[in-house]
């Protein structure tokens, strides 16, 4: 039953919702990259241009999506690039245990290793076998099924290697550091020791 895959106090809305802050940004495929920065094991920048990362390998991920203001929607079926290729062409330093994701316009959220390298975590570009929309995050959103939709960013352009934790944009600003939809961690208020930045 449908209801058991809905984490506490979701609920499933007519058609899919867009929503995100600011606006769509343009992709421009020549001045585009993904850089991977921060503490890198080798301590040097890692930058994949568009033909670069347009050719890595895709898997699929089948996954449900949660978004804090409650709706959810079920069975996305998203294919991309996972968190391990880039793990692997740009190994972080072994003391990393934290990841920040950033857009265009400077967006950005947190997630811990652990849930950054989880098997269902992905760098989708495609979206029901068609390539993400615009306003969905072409060309590459991440998606972090397992924790609430903010930390599923649109319009990836960099992944900073954290040695220390760090929050981004909605956990600056009221929303929970972990952000497990099962736990419903939505706030920060709900935060417990270790579960944020010092
Ligand atoms: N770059 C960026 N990514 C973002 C956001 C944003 O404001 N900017 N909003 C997040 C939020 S709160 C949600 S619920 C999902 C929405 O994804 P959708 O538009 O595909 O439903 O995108 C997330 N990713
Ligand atoms: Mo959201």
């Amino acid at each position: 039953m449908e209801e058991s895959r809905l984490p506490p106090g979701q609920y499933v809305p007519r058609g899919r919702p867009v929503i995100h802050y600011g606006r769509v940004p343009q992709f421009r495929p020549d001045s585009w990259d993904f850089r991977v920065f921060g503490a890198t094991a080798s301590g040097a920048e890692h930058r994949f241009t568009w033909p670069e990362f347009e050719s890595l390998p895709r898997t699929d991920v089948i996954a449900d999506f949660h978004c804090v203001t409650k709706f959810s929607i079920m069975g996305n079926e998203w294919r991309g690039v996972s968190p391990a290729t880039i793990v692997a062409a740009a190994p972080p330093d072994p003391g990393v245990r934290h990841v920040m994701i950033w857009a265009e316009y400077g967006f950005s959220a947190n997630i811990r290793m652990s849930d950054f390298i989880a098997p269902d975590t992905l760098f989708a570009m495609e979206l029901d076998d068609k390539p993400i929309s615009a306003e969905r995050g072409f060309p590459v959103r991440a998606v972090v099924p397992h924790l609430y939709a903010w930390k599923s960013v649109k319009w990836v352009r960099a992944i900073e290697y954290l040695l220390e934790d760090r929050r981004g944009f909605w956990e600056e600003r009221g929303y929970h550091n972990v952000a497990d939809p099962w736990r419903e961690q939505r706030y920060s208020y709900q935060e417990e020791p270790g579960e944020g930045p010092p």
